[in-house]
């Protein structure tokens, strides 16, 4: 008996030895570097479990269950705030963050309706939703005067049904999707009331058969191997799709644009779940991120900007010096932010795009 028990004992102490030696950080795919994770286990002597997503809804879930076993996650802005307002965080230990003053103040400013003060968050990248082309087959099908770097491109019927032959696919992101569909006919893409947001559905309906695929991380390939010639989805991940193409050498040319109509700007921001297993190494891994060599390559790989001022320096030529990744002044009036759905909102745009989905 006493034997048995002492080995328990002492299996639970591994166990949270163990426990205590990992950091389990849960980021969107196709988001870094992964030299970047071998290095943080490198410096730090944690054990990094790092898993991905491709959707703000399923963070959410998993958070909002509690346990999720996270002490990093990642989510949009917009979703942050509705998450920091129920509970989900614990505020930072800003006494263990050194590199906290990197922060740039311009992201902070905007960032600031999310997470007031950033009490909970950090800004890990931003990007703005948009138009993925594959230049020649879009151009080919729609002509010279494509319009590429319009929304008319993917709601207009007569486009998205010409374009169907080659492929189009839209993020299974509803928060962003109608948000672009209200602003293709004028009305508020932040818009709450039931009565705006209904607006989106005969929009998004009536391409609908044109649609291949609602996804949030596949059309990267399939873009970059020509399977698809249109994409509405991410800034960086469409410039991945280009570079990988490219790299590939096969002959396909991939362009992003955000919409001239106006693109959403969204701000991924790093947070501590109030359960976190290991809040002493969620703090190591935020700081190794506020570090500004670290998010420099993070950038530099992924071709997200980034909310980190000291890493601007060290950013490649074609990162600070893309507009489609650090906008210029005059795009950036172009763009326009969202704020969460309560509840009610919610439910109502939930069942909107199951609807948009199955095309009933
Ligand atoms: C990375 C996608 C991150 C942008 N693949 C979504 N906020």
């Amino acid at each position: 008996m006493i034997k048995t028990s002492a080995i328990l004992a002492a299996a639970v102490a591994t166990a949270q030895a163990g426990w205590a030696q990992e950091v389990r950080v849960y980021n969107w795919s196709d988001y870094i570097d992964e030299d970047l994770l071998t290095k943080f286990e490198e410096e730090t002597g944690y054990e990094l479990i790092y898993d991905v997503f491709d959707s703000n809804e399923v963070l959410e879930t998993k958070l909002l269950a509690g346990g999720s076993g996270y002490d990093v996650v990642v989510p949009t802005g917009s979703f942050l705030q509705r998450q920091i307002a129920a509970g989900a965080f614990q505020e930072l230990d800003k006494s263990k963050l050194s590199n906290i003053g990197n922060l740039w103040d311009v992201v902070q400013a905007r960032t600031e309706t999310y997470d007031p003060g950033g009490s909970y968050s950090i800004n890990y990248m931003w990007g703005t939703t948009g138009i993925g082309v594959n230049v020649e087959k879009v151009t080919e099908i729609l002509g010279e005067d494509a319009p590429i770097t319009s929304l008319d491109l993917i709601f207009d019927p007569a486009n998205m049904e010409k374009l169907a032959a080659c492929g189009v696919q839209f993020l299974d992101a509803p928060a962003e999707i109608i948000p672009a569909a209200l602003q293709y006919i004028g009305e508020d893409p932040d818009a709450k009331d039931e009565e705006t947001l209904a607006k989106a559905e005969p929009v998004l309906q009536a391409v609908r058969p044109y649609v291949q695929k609602f996804h949030s991380s596949e059309y990267i390939s399939a873009l970059a191997n020509g399977d698809i010639c249109v994409a509405f989805g991410w800034s960086g991940d469409i410039l991945q799709s280009r570079d990988r193409a490219f790299e590939a050498d096969n002959g396909v040319e991939v362009a992003y644009n955000p919409p001239a109509e106006g693109a959403l700007m969204w701000f991924d921001q790093m947070a501590i779940p109030v359960d976190a297993p290991n809040v002493e190494g969620a703090h190591a891994f935020l700081n190794f991120i506020l570090d500004a060599e670290n998010m420099a390559q993070a950038s530099n790989y992924v071709y997200y900007a980034n909310g980190n001022a000291a890493s601007i320096p060290l950013l490649a030529e074609d990162v600070i010096g893309d507009p489609a990744i650090y906008p210029d002044e005059a795009t950036l009036k172009t763009l326009y932010t969202t704020t969460p759905y309560e509840a009610r909102a919610q439910r109502f745009v939930t069942r909107m795009w199951t609807r948009v989905k199955s095309g009933t």
